[in-house]
């Protein structure tokens, strides 16, 4: 019997050394553009935007190359709404009776896919993805037996397994991590370098229209669209900030400035969540500029670790623990998401400033999503599931295996010291800190409650009081419930009082 394959490609899945490609390089190759995918959460448009413009110009690529691509585009004739559907109009078209696709980085979609040769009646063989630095074996075995799951361990190993920033068997400079030195505040008048923007050609264009056309009731604009749409393009970006931003960004690493969304982050992860970039090729690149002696040991330590500490930590944590992992809930929260986190419409500068952000450009960056928008929903007790579904559906590099345990476990801390040894909960002294935000800001940060008072101050606080049983017995949060045993009823009943009100009308 003649065997007749077809290659599917999903939509973060822009990488020519595809497992799936790689296995036949003559095989046909099916991508699509589905309301299912589109849909599944109302996606910020420039999201969408992005993820079609790469698809349409990576089967360009593709086309380049000599392979047969069939593109099904969003809005034809006939819309196609999930990958089995497309699938099954290709085999009824054409007559394929194997199929070919790389693991998917979405649990749901395993799942989905493992019931594709029952459903389709073809053999479906799904290959391992071989784009990130470390599998799913590697992973269990490295968490086996472990009675907690830390970072900083698992990045170790990576630096060792890579030799990246290795010196020999030490880490090069004698630390592993230099975090304490990415704490600096931007100095007053002091303006991060402009950002390449790329603007869109032919083919975003076309996308924008369809965008606007079907999904412009959805979270965002696409006014300011600027993403890298190719890997050429990507790549382009990237060799930008390591000229320009690279050298300041360890220490300007956890700032915020008003109206600069951008400061001199990497603006990297969605195009490698794409497939654009390949992470340890960026790692690589990184680390040259500190052994050419153009970018200090504490900016190119502390991106290394996001990518090759972090983002294989969380990626291994959630295969490791889905799909039960979504429905914990430690602290039992179930508060409504206010709609300022749609709107940006908030009294609260920081608030105000991060939402803003991420309507304007699907992105802000990671101090702004953790210790602003993931420190409130912490702190308000706001539901995971809905906190979760945002930070999914705004940001351009949202996938759920990145950003489910970012959310749920990082910032909401509902896993209950999964991700994290302790919440990362902050009252408005942090953010006044680390941003130029309170000066501005109809709230005063120097007030610990009542009215006028931030109410980062106060949530922190009944937050710490409402949890004392889940928190008081874990060794990093002692000093904080000492300062509580130290606070004056007064202002602990002030404390309590505030923070009831605003909660309150917070519904
Ligand atoms: C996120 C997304 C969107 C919005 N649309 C599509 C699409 O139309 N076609 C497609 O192949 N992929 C899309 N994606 C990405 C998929 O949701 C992603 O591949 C899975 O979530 C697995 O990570």
């Amino acid at each position: 019997m003649a065997d007749k394959p077809l290659i599917l490609i999903l939509g973060d899945q822009l990488t020519p050394t595809l497992t799936s490609l790689a296995a036949d390089k003559d095989a046909p190759v099916l991508m699509a553009e589905l309301a299912d995918e589109a849909s599944y959460v109302r996606h910020h448009q420039q999201k969408i935007a992005l993820i079609f413009s790469a698809m349409r110009h990576f089967a360009e690529h593709l086309r380049a190359q000599g392979r047969t691509v069939f593109y099904l585009p969003y809005g034809a004739e006939k819309q196609i709404n999930g990958f089995a559907e497309a699938i099954a109009h290709m085999v009824k078209r054409e007559g394929f009776d194997r199929l070919i696709v790389t693991e998917p980085g979405e649990w749901r979609l395993m799942q989905d896919m493992q019931n594709w040769p029952d459903k389709l009646g073809i053999e479906v063989e799904i290959l391992p993805d071989s784009r990130f630095i470390a599998d799913h074996t590697e992973f269990e075995r490295w968490a086996d037996g472990k009675k907690q799951l830390r970072m900083e361990f698992f990045y170790r190993e990576m630096r060792r397994k890579t030799g990246l920033l290795m010196d020999g068997d030490e880490p090069l400079g004698g630390q592993w991590n230099y975090d304490s030195e990415n704490r600096k505040k931007l100095p007053k008048g002091h303006m991060p370098p402009p950002r390449l923007h790329f603007p869109p050609d032919e083919i975003t264009q076309n996308v924008l229209h369809v965008v606007k056309t079907h999904f412009g009731n959805n979270v965002g604009t696409l006014d300011k669209f600027a993403w890298p749409v190719t890997a050429a393009q990507a790549q382009e970006q990237l060799a930008h900030w390591l000229d320009f931003c690279l050298p300041q960004f360890g220490d300007y690493q956890d700032a915020m400035k008003s109206g600069e969304a951008f400061l001199y982050h990497g603006l990297v992860g969605a195009s490698i969540n794409l497939g654009l970039l390949d992470p340890l090729s960026v790692c690589r690149q990184v680390e040259a500029r500190y052994h050419d002696g153009q970018a200090p040991l504490n900016a190119v330590e502390g991106f290394i670790r996001q990518v090759l500490g972090w983002r294989e930590f969380i990626r291994g944590l959630y295969w490791l623990k889905m799909p039960d992992y979504a429905d914990s809930n430690y602290f039992e929260h179930d508060r409504k998401l206010p709609d300022f986190y749609y709107s940006g419409e908030t009294d609260m500068a920081c608030m105000r400033e991060a939402i803003g952000a991420t309507r304007d450009h699907a992105y802000a960056h990671h101090i702004q999503r953790l210790m602003v928008t993931g420190n409130f929903a912490l702190l308000a007790g706001l539901a995971p599931s809905a906190v979760n579904q945002w930070y999914l559906e705004v940001y351009a590099d949202a996938f759920e295996w990145v950003q489910l345990p970012n959310t749920h476990g990082m910032a909401l801390f509902a896993d209950g010291g999964v991700v994290g040894s302790k919440p990362y909960a902050a009252s408005g002294a942090y953010i006044n800190r680390m941003s130029d935000h309170c000066a501005d800001c109809t709230y005063k940060v120097k007030q610990p409650y009542g009215d006028e008072a931030c109410p980062f101050n106060y949530l922190y606080w009944d937050f710490m009081i409402r949890h004392r049983d889940k928190l008081g017995g874990n060794p990093r949060m002692g000093m904080v419930y000492r300062n509580l045993d130290k606070m004056p009823d007064d202002k602990r009943d002030g404390v309590q009082a505030s923070a009831k009100k605003f909660l309150e009308q917070l519904k």
